[in-house]
């Protein structure tokens, strides 16, 4: 393995852009008591707190930090994203948790939300949470210019064409065949589209100009295929750790993983050439610019062990 740049200071960091998050996802949700939809809010909250380790949320905010802008406006542009984005990703989780997809009964550690709730709620909080995300967006106290940018960012890599998109690809890929690239095009849209917006938003909201965007989304690009191999190999560590078997949950339900594809040591060589690659991208992005706050979650990503 290849060097950690980490520095110390990467895990307060962290843990501060999680509590900024927690409570701009409070702020930006509907009362648990607020009627007359007392019942859906209670869900929607139920999905998005509680739980969650809020990496694309820490994207958001790193990438603010990375292009530089402090002012209280962009601050909380970024609070508004960071929600947005969090928002996107538990309604994805919660649809993928429900019967017709994965049928999953645990999340984050507790009941999924159609198994504390029921089916009809939980498809319906998944629902609200979209437009609320868009919500979040509209509001931010920036250039009008950039708030359409971020709506637009934030709903192509959710539709069709990113995360939407992978997930039928991967539900249409049970029991077939894939080559590597095919595996990869279904990641980079079903997980890493969203990661990837998530740092775009960052920029966006900051106002950075083009050729920072593009180192950044170079960083991105590779975060978020790191992000699913190492996901894929975590599935096979834990499956094996508490079953004593080789094959992970999706292994065992036939479909496609860089373990099954690659094996598990050359999934973990991929993962860490995808860590240098982020990391080389944001050595373009040139001297005085902060960097860390990227650099720590390339390395979280790639050697977390949850
Ligand atoms: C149902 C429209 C729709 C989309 C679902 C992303 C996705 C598309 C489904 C998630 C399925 C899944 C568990 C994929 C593995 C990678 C992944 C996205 C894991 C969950 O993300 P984390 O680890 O979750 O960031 P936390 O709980 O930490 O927020």
């Amino acid at each position: 393995m290849s060097t950690i740049t980490t520095l110390p200071q990467f895990a307060s960091w962290l843990e501060s852009a999680r509590r900024r998050c927690e409570d701009a996802l409070a702020r930006h949700l509907p009362k648990a008591e607020d009627v007359p939809a007392a019942r859906l809010h209670d869900a929607m909250r139920y999905a998005v707190l509680g739980g969650g380790k809020r990496v694309r949320a820490a994207l958001v905010y790193a990438a603010g930090a990375a292009c530089g802008s402090a002012t209280q406006p962009v601050a909380n542009g970024l609070d508004a994203a960071a929600a947005a984005v969090e928002f996107i990703h538990a309604y994805s989780l919660v649809h993928d948790d429900l019967p017709c997809m994965d049928d999953d009964v645990m999340r984050r550690g507790r009941p999924t939300l159609h198994v504390q709730f029921d089916e009809a709620c939980a498809l319906l909080a998944g629902d609200a949470l979209q437009p609320l995300a868009f919500g979040c967006l509209a509001q931010m106290p920036i250039a009008p210019a950039l708030v359409a940018q971020a709506v637009r960012t934030l709903a192509e890599a959710s539709g069709s064409l990113g995360m939407v998109g992978g997930q039928a690809i991967d539900l249409d890929s049970v029991g077939r065949r894939l080559s590597l690239d095919e595996l990869e095009t279904m990641h980079r849209m079903k997980t890493g589209a969203l990661l990837r917006a998530s740092v775009a938003l960052g920029a966006v909201v900051a106002g950075a100009a083009s050729p920072m965007r593009r180192s950044l989304d170079t960083y991105a690009q590779a975060i978020g295929l790191a992000f699913q191999v190492v996901d894929d190999v975590l599935d096979v560590s834990a499956d094996s750790a508490a079953l004593g078997k080789t094959a992970g949950k999706d292994a065992a339900e036939n479909k496609p993983t860089y373990v099954s594809l690659l094996g598990l040591e050359r999934a973990r060589e991929l993962a860490e050439a995808l860590r240098i690659e982020a990391h080389n991208a944001l050595r373009e992005l040139g001297e005085g610019q902060r960097i860390e706050p990227l650099a720590g979650l390339a390395d979280y990503i790639v050697l977390r062990d949850r």
